[in-house]
Order: structure tokens, then sequence, then C-alpha cells
């Protein structure tokens, strides 16, 4: 394939409620979606990325409008420049540049999405998958007061999510875990997520967790603390799940040597794509680690994609894929539906969802578009 172009819209989509997690909060989701046009035997053909950087760079060092600038300055000339374009050697093509995972990310979705639409072949397909719908978990963000989270966490149960995974930070943390188990018993699958919000000394604290029978804590401490997470797993039983500290497999494969993580959250985005998020996955299984797919307020192509890598076998625990509705009231596909505590994996080719222009055009807060 050759790519002849590449268009970057920039949407501002609002969310049905504020999203709170320890480093801030969201009241609508900055989208950075990239449309490229692809030469290929087959014609010209359309091909879907989505980015998962966020609006500022409280997650991770990435965001959007960053991404945007090295996608359309330092990515996109490399792609042009290249005549037999597949997906499988973007990551190669792109590793002069150092980091920018989430930007790199995203061009090779453009990529994979257009390539299997060519080839009439589904993401899933192309993945060896063989389930055709994975269990669905829901993130429920910090909430002003316990009762609050109560029902909040009492409406996403009644909808049927598989699995619940509380936000905490240092003082919302015991008190609502601890009033969720109460209130809905020892069998509800629940974990939580500190999005780096702890220190090691913090492990007394956290050790109060452990009465709870959480699946998992994600993420305690900072991003680089490998070392640290391995000295907490010693002093929890909780097991620990790394998310924010895991940027490549390499990374994945020290993480599991130095016992920082039995449980790794897997985001394609902050992994520098889905290519590189399947080598974790395997590399996980062969080390007996579990993993999930994380999400990141993803639009209907990111989470179409999550869930069709969340069929591989290794994802022994649900994900963050949640219906659509749990975050837009609309979005720029068709509804992403969780029924009965399962996300259907898309069928048809490439991702197997279709953008709706004219959705698009009612989020767009920017579009510009690159040719080689
Ligand atoms: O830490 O998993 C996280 C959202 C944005 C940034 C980081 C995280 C999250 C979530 C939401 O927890 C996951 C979702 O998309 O449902
Ligand atoms: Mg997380």
């Amino acid at each position: 394939m050759k790519l002849r172009s590449l268009t970057l819209h920039r949407l501002r989509m609002p969310l049905v409620s504020p999203f709170t997690t320890s480093f801030g909060t969201e009241e609508d989701k900055y989208v950075l979606l990239l449309e490229g046009s692809f030469e290929t035997d087959r014609g010209r053909i359309t091909g879907w990325g989505e980015c998962v950087a966020m609006e500022l760079p409280l997650y991770s060092a990435e965001y959007v409008d960053g991404a945007a600038e090295v996608i359309e300055r330092w990515l996109a000339p490399t792609l042009f420049a290249a005549d037999d374009l597949t997906a499988e050697t973007v990551g190669e093509l792109l590793e002069p540049v150092v980091g920018h995972p989430m930007a790199k990310a995203a061009v090779e979705m453009a990529v994979l999405d257009a390539q299997l639409r060519a080839a009439g072949v589904s993401f899933a397909r192309y993945l060896g998958v063989t389930r055709t719908a994975v269990p669905s978990g829901v993130s429920v963000g910090i909430q002003s007061s316990v009762d609050t989270l109560l029902e909040v966490v009492g409406g996403y149960i009644d909808e049927g999510y598989a699995r619940i995974k509380l936000k905490i930070e240092p003082g919302t943390d015991i008190a609502p875990v601890e009033a969720v188990r109460r209130e809905f018993g020892d069998d509800l699958l629940l974990q939580v997520d500190a999005n780096a919000a702890y220190s090691l000394s913090d492990a007394p604290l956290l050790r109060r967790l452990d009465e709870f029978g959480l699946l998992l804590i994600e993420q305690p401490l900072a991003e680089s603390d490998l070392r640290q997470h391995a000295e907490l797993a010693e002093q929890l039983s909780t097991p620990i799940c790394l998310d924010e500290s895991i940027t490549s497999a390499q990374v994945a494969a020290d993480a599991i040597a130095l016992g920082a993580a039995s449980v790794i959250n897997i985001k394609p985005g902050r992994v520098g794509g889905y290519l590189e998020a399947r080598r974790i996955h395997d590399l996980a299984r062969a080390n007996g680690v579990a993993v999930w797919c994380g999400g990141m307020l993803e639009t209907g192509i990111g989470r179409a994609a999550n869930a069709a890598l969340a069929g591989l076998p290794g994802f022994t625990l649900p994900g963050d894929i949640s219906g659509s509705k749990r975050f837009y009231d609309l979005d720029i596909t068709a509804e992403t539906v969780m029924s009965d505590g399962e996300v259907a994996i898309p069928e048809g080719p490439g991702f197997g969802v279709e953008v709706d222009p004219q959705i698009l055009s009612r989020f767009s807060v920017g579009e510009h578009t690159v040719t080689g």
C-alpha cells in the first residue's frame, strides 16, 4: 500500500457525566482521529486510527496537540516515503523517533484498518480470535460522596456490567471500597485503580485493602517505580496490576521478571500499537501473568479494535470495554452495545465500524490534511 493523504480530525465529545480520577476531571473528551487514504491493490481505501492521548499530559507524557504535531511532522513523512506500507512494518519504520507510543499507535491503526479492509479481513480474524464477544467491565470515577458512589455502582450492576473498577486516591480509598463491598456483596468482581497516586510509604494503608477480596490494585505507584511496585507486592496480598508503567513489551518483560506485576492492563495506544499489544499478551501468557484490555474513553473505532484484541486467550479478566453509552450519548460510529455483561467483537473488515461523517462534523473542532 501507499499512503496518499492523512487527515487529522480533532473532536470535542461531551461526556454523559464528568469523569474524575486521581489526576483530574474530564467533562468532555478531546479526541484525535486519523483518516488515512491509501492506494491499494483494490483501489483507494480509507483506514481510521484513534489516538488515545489525553488533552493534558497528566496520565502520560503525551497529549493530543503534541501527538498531532509528532504525527504530522515526524511520523507521516516516513509513511509517505514508504512504497510498500504494511501494518507490520510501521513499528520498525517509526523506530528512529524516540517515544511517542500513542502517536505511533494511531498511525499504525490507520494502516492496519486499511490493509484489512483491502483484504476483506476482520481484525479479529487477523488476530486469530475465535470468541465472538468479550466480558465488559466499567471504570467508575471518583464520586463526591459514598452515597453517590453506591448509586452509580448500583446502576452499572443493574445494567449488567461484569466487573466494577473504582478509581481511588489518597483519602478516597478504604471507605468507598468497604461501602461497595458491604452493599453489593463478596461475589461482585471488584478492583481499584490509583493512577499512580500513592508512594511506597503508603504500604500500610494499601494493606488495608487486602481484606476486601479485590481482583487487583492497578498502578498504585508512579510510572517509573518498577522496583518499588515489586517491593509493594511483597507487602500486599492484593495482586498488583500495572497500567501506566507498561509502555512496551520490554518494560513488560522487566516488570514480570522483577515481580512488579502479577497482572497487566494492556492499552494498545500506551504501548505503541495493537501489534506490540499482542506481543505483550503473548509474553504475559507465556509467563502465567493475566492480562486485560484497558480503555481510554475511546470512540467506537478504538472500542471496536479493543474488543477484538480482548478476544485473545490470555485476556482472562474483564476489560474496561464498556458500552459506548457509559461515556457518550452519541458516538461517531454505531453504538457499542453492552448486553448481558458482554460487548460483541465486530465482524466486518478492518475494525468493522463505520464513521458517520455527519456526527464527525458535529463534534469537529479542527481538521487538517497532509499529503506526501
Ligand atoms: O487508568 O485506566 C485508566 C481513563 C483515562 C485514563 C486512564 C484510565 C482511564 C479509565 C477509563 O480507567 C477506562 C475506559 O475507557 O473505560
Ligand atoms: Mg489505569
